[in-house]
């Protein structure tokens, strides 16, 4: 018979020996993937459809994909050579941006967002109010700044919403909602036409939707996409602009049941805590617009995702759509090609948009902002872009804030009529002549 501590140093042993060969794909399970490039040939494009892929953005020749594990072992199945491009692509990372604030430089990190929140609220108390509408997966808060004259009253007034950072890897998607914000607070007392814009509206700023995703972004890994959801196998995150309710994995085009995939739609509709918080906000305040920022490709989107039909409100949207993008490159030149999300990108569904049109009949939009393609920069903007590239969006969000205040001028039920005074005796004199 073996001896006690002889079968506990054995089991120890196993496990070391299941750690130690485990440890590397434990560590790609955690989401440190891959970028490989797959040769554009048509038999391995058609391959590639279904397979619910990262792709990053293509050359004439190749398609270049971030894969993890999971992914690599299914191309290996399907027969489809990749070689790997990392090490390419690691050099954009040492260019930007600057060692100056912490490792994301000029970027907002969660603790300095919600530092800087609280500021504009102290700074300008008469206008800005931060709300806490819920709390991610790893417990931390998320917030929507209220913008508006007389912020503390309740008042029936045109509502517009603007998010951020629904994908941790978009760093820049966080800073122009939020300096959006910060330029409205500072200069109502002195510019004229956004003090009218905000004595009639309110503008409500979610920069942050995915704050876990972003924390893992900056210090882990830079190119995570969805949330940090423990998916229970292994495998972690949900991508949360594939978790929204209108036509939720509709199809597995461009939204996928697999839980490593980086377009993973969640176990159902809303099952994420950051969605569930847009959602349970957004629900009930009557917005008149939405805008959602996203990077990177400089396009403007409007639903549907899901299909290549057009919505009921195609031809609005895209007039809307028309005027953002002459607004906005107006200001540096920086153009925007706009267009149907469905048509003009690809195909995905359970995205904001699509629910916000599908479920209240709102006018909503997807801002993929600078850079143009990857090759300028992909997901990574320098720290000199970020004021540039928020200046251009400005004028875009006038342009909406304008036209939400027409809108609900429009559909707001009217004051009651005023009760004519009595006929007083100069009045009768008056009517006499
Ligand atoms: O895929 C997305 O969620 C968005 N692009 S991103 O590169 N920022 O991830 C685009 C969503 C727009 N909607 C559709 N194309 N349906
Ligand atoms: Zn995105």
């Amino acid at each position: 018979m073996m001896k006690f501590s002889e079968t506990i140093k054995k089991i120890v042993i196993v496990w070391l020996v299941i750690l130690i060969v485990a440890s590397p794909l434990l560590a790609q399970y955690s989401g440190e993937n891959d970028i490989i490039s797959i040769q554009k040939i048509p038999d391995v494009i058609k391959a590639l459809r279904g397979m619910n892929l990262d792709i990053l953005f293509q050359e004439k020749e190749k398609i270049y994909i971030v894969a993890g594990i999971q992914d690599l072992i299914k191309l290996q199945e399907a027969g489809i050579a990749y070689s790997l491009e990392t090490h390419r692509f690691a050099g954009q990372s040492a260019q930007s941006p600057a060692a100056q604030g912490g490792i994301n430089g000029d970027y907002h990190s969660y603790l300095e967002l919600e530092q800087d929140l609280f500021l504009l609220e102290s700074s300008f108390p008469q206008l800005a109010k931060v709300q806490t509408i819920g709390t991610s997966h790893e417990q931390r808060q998320l917030y929507a700044l209220e913008i508006s004259a007389r912020v503390h009253q309740e008042e029936n007034e045109a509502k517009i919403i603007l998010l951020g950072c629904h994908h941790a890897r978009e760093w820049i998607s966080v800073e122009v909602p939020y300096l959006i914000g910060k330029h409205l607070l500072e200069n109502y007392a002195s510019d004229q036409e956004i003090r009218s814009l905000l004595n009639q509206s309110e503008i409500w700023i979610i920069p942050l939707v995915n704050p876990d995703g972003l924390v893992y972004s900056i210090y882990t890994y830079r190119y995570w996409r969805k949330n940090r959801r423990n998916n229970g196998d292994g495998t972690y995150g949900v991508d949360p602009n594939r978790n929204y309710g209108y036509k939720w994995g509709c199809d597995d085009i461009g939204s996928s049941p697999d839980s490593f995939s980086s377009v993973y739609r969640g176990p159902a509709p809303f099952s994420e805590p950051e969605t569930q918080a847009v959602r349970d906000f957004v629900t009930g305040k009557n917005f008149q617009v939405l805008v959602t920022y996203h990077n990177y490709s400089q396009i403007i989107l409007y639903p549907w995702g899901y299909t290549e039909e057009p919505s009921p409100l195609d031809d609005p949207m895209h007039d809307m759509a028309a005027h953002m993008a002459a607004r906005m490159e107006e200001v540096n030149g920086t153009p925007y090609e706009f267009g149907r999300a469905g048509d003009s990108l690809y195909l995905t569904n359970g995205d904001t948009t699509d629910w916000i049109l599908g479920v209240f009949g709102v006018p909503s939009f997807t801002i993929e902002l600078p850079p143009v393609d990857i090759l300028s920069g992909g997901f990574y903007n320098s720290e000199q872009d970020i004021i540039p590239i928020f200046q251009e969006n400005l004028p875009a969000v006038l342009y909406l804030i304008d036209w939400a205040i027409e809108e609900h001028s429009l559909t707001a039920p009217h004051p009651p009529p005023v009760k004519p005074e009595p006929l007083r005796n100069k009045s009768r004199e008056v009517i006499k002549k």
